[in-house]
């Protein structure tokens, strides 16, 4: 035994997303998601986003894990694993197939009381993330998604509808999953529903319009804030949070210069959107990035009053690496490093190229309870890895539990620091698709399901090593971490 101790009631549990496991892409009703025209790839070669299906082409999303028809037998896994909470998002398209409806799909409303009412059965707090890397692809195609305001009437509409059926059964939720990733050209679509070309192309090489995925992330903030507003409306016992990507960074050297472009970097990436959702207005910094980026944002009469009105409550991130920032132009960036910057000569990097750096994760949890004085989640973390099953039988994945378990002490650490650190979810508890290389093989989970790159397997779940060994974790408040 060690001397961690988490606080009391501390929420261990697990995250995933509706697009990256639940397949059923076109049963109850569903309509069709971005995240449903996006192509399976691998680390070396991009998913495509083709707006038209084509016959024979693999996309992850359709069947992905078929959580949609096992939800039961998953939940009773978490539940054993003795989850306290668990994060999960609701795919708009279920709920409003075109987005633009005026009433609700019952049958997708149905689908998620079910499983609110699963978790409730074992006492698993649900976290529910309203929006996650997917918006109706109908949007995309009628407005370009979120660059238009009128997304911000159909969010809400979604959000009346969720806030309202699950009232009494849910206390947090998310507005939107890692809003920040659309400060980079990758998050346009990904997160925004964003195609300025409607055409087939490289998910890494999308034709990029910085002025579209900025006016739509004030779109964004502006839903948010509202979203806030609605929900303690309709329940005063309602928590709504912001999520983030923290993408640690550091300066490559002590070089005053490295370290300014570090500063801007932070700036951008990883304070801004969590300052307008926080704080509840724009920083002044943004406005000189605007500025010499010539993006010009369209507010309308009122817009600062609702951001200012609707702080979020509590602050969630993920956190899977960071990387280091230089001035100097012939530094090549991370291999890999889907975040940018440079590489850290201290830290190795997993198989994906994503750099494992814990301590990271203490400086940056300092970092956010100085800024915000906000209760905070980590709401992602893990080692996406290869894994194999033994002859045994048994998936024996040391490599994962280390990297939790290196995680989980600088939690800890932060903890003692002072930081009002709420509850875990490490991210793809159980294998999913990988949202940005769309395989199988990057795995996360405790549980491996049977399912691979060429859509084979009977999706059959299997116990990893993990599994056990988070049981234990969480049945010791983090106390035995061995
Ligand atoms: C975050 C997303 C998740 C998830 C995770 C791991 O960015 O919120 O949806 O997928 O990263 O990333 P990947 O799946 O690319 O390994």
């Amino acid at each position: 035994m060690s001397n961690i101790k988490f606080p009391e009631n501390f929420l261990w549990g697990g995250a995933t997303a509706a697009n990256q496991f639940e397949g059923g892409y076109r049963e109850g009703g569903k309509g069709l998601s971005t995240s449903d025209v996006m192509t399976g790839g691998t680390h070396t070669t991009a998913r495509r986003i083709t707006p038209e299906l084509e016959e024979g082409t693999y996309y992850p999303s359709h069947e992905a894990i078929d959580f949609y028809h096992r939800y039961k037998e998953d939940i009773a896994l978490f539940a054993e694993m003795g989850f306290k909470m668990y994060r999960f998002s609701i795919a708009w398209t279920r709920i409003f197939p075109n987005g633009d409806e005026e009433t609700p799909n019952e049958e997708g409303l149905k689908f998620y009381e079910e499983l609110i009412d699963e978790c409730r059965k074992y006492n698993i707090e649900p976290l529910i993330t309203i929006s996650h890397y997917e918006v109706p692809f109908n949007l995309t195609k009628k407005w370009n998604a979120w660059a238009d305001r009128r997304m911000i009437d159909c969010y809400l509409n979604f959000c009346k509808a969720i806030f309202t059926r699950y009232k009494g059964k849910v206390k947090y939720w998310l507005t939107f999953n890692e809003i920040n990733s659309a400060t980079t050209a990758m998050g346009a679509f990904l997160s925004q529903g964003i195609l300025n070309e409607i055409k087939t192309m490289n998910f890494m090489e999308q034709v990029d319009n910085p002025q579209n995925r900025f006016q739509g992330l004030h779109h964004q903030f502006v839903a948010s804030a509202l979203a806030v507003k609605m929900a303690h409306e309709i329940d005063p016992n309602y928590q709504v949070g912001c999520m983030q990507i923290m993408a640690t960074s550091y300066g490559l050297t002590c070089d005053p210069q490295d370290q300014i472009v570090n500063q801007e970097r932070n700036h951008l990436m990883n304070w801004f959107c969590s300052d307008v959702q926080c704080r509840g207005a724009y920083p002044n910094y943004i406005k000189r990035y605007f500025k010499e980026n010539t993006i010009n944002i369209v507010m309308e009469d009122g817009d600062e009053d609702i951001l200012k009105e609707g702080p979020v409550d509590f602050y969630t991130c993920s956190y899977y690496m960071s990387n280091c920032q230089t001035a100097d132009k012939s530094k090549e960036a991370g291999l890999g490093n889907i975040l940018g910057g440079v590489p850290n000569p201290y830290l190795k990097a997993s198989d994906w190229g994503w750099q494992i750096d814990p301590i990271g994760l203490r400086y940056s949890l300092n970092e956010i309870w100085d800024r915000y004085q906000k209760p905070i989640f980590v709401v992602e973390n893990g080692l996406g890895a290869y894994d194999k099953i033994d002859e045994d039988g048994k998936v024996r994945d040391d490599y994962r539990i280390d990297y939790l378990r290196s995680h989980i002490e600088q939690m800890h650490e932060a903890v003692l620091d002072g930081v009002d650190l709420r509850g875990y979810t490490p991210w793809g508890c159980i294998d999913l698709v990988s949202a940005s290389t769309g395989e199988m093989a990057k795995r996360y989970g405790f549980i491996f399901v049977e399912r691979y790159d060429d859509g084979t397997g009977d999706f059959s779940r299997r116990r990893k090593e993990s599994f056990y060994w988070y049981q234990k974790v969480i049945k010791t408040n983090g106390e035995d971490l061995k």
